[in-house]
């Protein structure tokens, strides 16, 4: 468990539709007979679930590219293209997928949970879609529309359930190692652990049975919330941690005084992130063995500590794990009624927005807008009639005045490019 991979960057890219077909019925009798043009399928999508089979984010960072299938082409005879098949990624439970502007859009925290991460693009439509009594042979139809397309990155935060805090060379890797199968490296020197540790603490027996995460933090020291020491780049897997174990160094040679190690260690974690203070958490004096058992005592009546441990005798471990469970049990609680209230979007506006080219032309940006101007044979009249009626109808052409377009100017739509007239 030494090397954990917790941030990747991950690039999805759902399948394209498929384009849609101009086709006539052929008839014995008739010239040309009434338009037959099947749709294109839709193209795949992309989802990403969280699931306890995956346990890091490396085969993103080895590869972090995923696609899903195109749909294909409509055909004559009314004929469908096929769906393009979608993808189910599995990332760690735990896994936190941001857009590229930090901005938090899915938290996948419980096995199972699913997320829609990329579209395939909707199918276009055939000729027969476009029959009305005005257009009796109508001869074009929709270009599938691109599959959505992103680059996001993932986190996933230390699913601990303890997170034990206190200054390098305190003993926590030492306590993990005694109340886990974790095995740390451990030494009489501060800053001997690099990165967290985790262990899991199981407790009882087969009736009365349970387990929960304990994660070694390498040590925090003063400043650490501005990046000092080790504390910044670690502090972040504190987060979803149930409860905060904090452990305090008794003995005289120790850097600070025991009340001072708690205060400081108290602004660290407030510093970095407020709600910390809030968790519940254990203060407890570490290496007991090594103080004088006078000075515990009153360490432990002035209420500096909750209670006192030895790693190196086991004075007091039993206590302290059942007492840690209770805390995690009473933490699971909480967070099951806090699932639910979590909000996951999805990155992209559904609407249009008009922006400038740099070189002064109007762009007019949105799916449904791209997608009209998507047909197959914008050369026909007809279907250059369609799109202008369709663009009036999605409100493109009071938007771009509202921007100030004149009379002649460029307007780009998709691959396109038009001149702004009044009547458009
Ligand atoms: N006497 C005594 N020594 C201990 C006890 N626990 C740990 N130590 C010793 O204290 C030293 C530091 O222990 P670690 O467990 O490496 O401390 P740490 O908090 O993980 O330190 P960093 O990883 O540097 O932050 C080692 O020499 C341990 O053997 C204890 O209960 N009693
Ligand atoms: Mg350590």
């Amino acid at each position: 468990m030494s090397s954990f991979v917790d941030s990747a960057q991950i690039h999805v890219k759902a399948g394209n539709g498929g384009a849609g077909s101009v086709s006539f019925r052929r008839e014995a009798h008739v010239d040309k007979g009434g338009p037959d043009g099947g749709d294109g399928g839709n193209g795949g999508d992309i989802w990403l679930q969280a699931s306890t089979n995956v346990s890091s984010l490396l085969r993103f960072r080895d590869f972090p590219h995923r696609a899903a299938e195109n749909g294909s082409h409509g055909a004559g005879k009314k004929k469908h293209g096929i769906t393009g098949k979608s993808i189910v990624v599995e990332v760690p439970v735990g896994t936190v997928v941001k857009d590229l502007n930090s901005e938090v859009i899915a938290d996948l925290d419980v096995e199972g949970k699913k997320w829609l991460a990329a579209k395939g693009g909707q199918g276009g439509r055939g000729n027969t879609r476009f029959l009305s009594n005005s257009k009796r042979a109508p001869s074009f139809a929709e270009q599938g529309e691109v599959g959505e397309e992103f680059w996001y990155d993932l986190e996933l935060k230390l699913a601990a359930d303890v997170a034990i805090i206190g200054f390098p060379n305190v003993g926590k890797s030492t306590l993990i190692s005694v109340i886990s199968a974790a095995k740390p490296k451990i030494a009489d020197y501060p800053f001997t652990t690099l990165v967290p540790n985790l262990g899991v603490v199981q407790i009882g027996d087969r009736q009365d049975f349970s387990e929960f995460i304990v994660a070694d933090i390498p040590g925090l020291i003063e400043g650490a919330s501005e990046g000092k020491g080790l504390g910044h780049e670690f502090l972040k897997h504190i987060e979803r941690a149930k409860a905060l174990l904090i452990l305090i160094d008794p003995s005289p040679n120790a850097p600070l005084a025991p009340e001072e190690q708690s205060r400081v260690l108290m602004k660290e974690l407030g510093t970095y992130m407020a709600d910390l203070l809030d968790r519940p958490r254990l203060t407890v004096i570490s290496k007991m063995d090594s103080a004088d058992q006078r000075e515990i005592d009153e360490l432990l009546s002035r209420g500096t500590a909750a209670m006192a441990i030895s790693s190196a005798t086991g004075q007091g471990v039993n206590r302290l794990v059942s007492e840690l469970e209770s805390m995690v049990r009473a933490g699971r609680k909480v967070q099951e009624v806090d699932e639910d209230e979590i909000v996951i979007h999805r990155p992209i506006p559904q609407n249009f927005q008009v922006v400038r080219d740099p070189d002064g032309a109007f762009r007019v940006k949105g799916r449904a807008v791209e997608r009209t101007v998507a047909i197959s044979n914008i050369t026909t009249p007809e279907a250059i009639d369609y799109i202008q009626t369709r663009l009036k109808k999605l409100g493109v052409d009071r938007a771009l005045k509202r921007s100030g377009v004149r009379e002649g100017d460029e307007v780009r739509i998709a691959g396109f490019s038009f001149d702004y007239q009044e009547s458009m």
